[in-house]
């Protein structure tokens, strides 16, 4: 996606959007597959060495993990660019959620059904340990959704007022809608366009990808 010169416009308004969730459920291929720029990750080889601590179950097709952060860029309007921060999503790690969070306009909670209870520290932490707008998404691992979402939003307690919704962290287009979904329950938030300085639905750049 052409980014154009994005210094040029006076009216540019960022946001940072952060793409949480457990241990595995497609954080930096979200942000892979949706930034307009190299991303930047910082993911570190698990090995048997870290056994005890990472979970390297049968089945589980992942040879690294994400040790501090994710970072990507959108543009989704001529004035308006999201900044992605995908978080880590070891335990360890969780510390450092506060930091990626500050700051932030809203974030995008992914869920994988297979390992739902991964997703369940995530949920609380943002039901319950920060203020800030989030939306969960189930990332379609084998492409299709396995269990309808009011299913999936009872097993995680999900309160009504979050959006639910599903993508395919691979696919750019999938992404994107979903995080319509987290800019648009952002919004409805704050009051319009108080942390958003546009709304993404009229952007052409938006559509192009949604
Ligand atoms: N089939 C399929 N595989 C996926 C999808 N999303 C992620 N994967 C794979 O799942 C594994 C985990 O993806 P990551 O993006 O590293 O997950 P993560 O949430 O960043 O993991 P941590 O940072 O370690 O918590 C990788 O091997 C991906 O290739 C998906 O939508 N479909
Ligand atoms: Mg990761």
């Amino acid at each position: 996606m052409a980014s154009g010169s994005l210094s040029d416009n006076p009216l540019l308004t960022s946001a940072k959007v952060v793409i949480a969730g457990g241990f595995g459920v497609g954080k930096t291929t979200c942000v892979r597959s949706i930034s307009e720029i190299p991303p930047i990750n910082t993911e570190a080889w698990m090995t048997a060495a870290s056994e005890p601590v990472d979970r390297l179950d049968p089945g589980i097709d992942k040879t690294t993990t994400t040790v501090a952060m994710d970072f990507g860029r959108l543009t989704i309007d001529q004035d308006l660019v999201l900044y992605l921060f995908g978080t880590p999503g070891q335990p360890r790690f969780w510390p450092m959620w506060d930091d990626l969070c500050r700051g932030a306009v809203g974030a995008l909670v992914l869920a994988d059904t297979r390992h739902l209870e991964g997703s369940f520290p995530a949920v609380n932490y943002f039901e319950h340990d920060i203020d800030l707008p989030f939306v969960v998404c189930v990332n379609l691992f084998d492409g299709v959704l396995t269990h309808p979402l009011d299913d999936v939003r009872a097993a995680l307690a999900l309160s009504a007022d979050v959006p639910l919704t599903a993508c395919d962290a691979r696919d750019p287009a999938s992404v994107a809608r979903a995080l319509l979904v987290a800019v648009e329950h952002t919004m409805a938030r704050t009051g319009g366009r108080a942390a958003l300085a546009s709304d993404p639905r009229q952007s052409h750049q938006w559509r192009q990808h949604a």
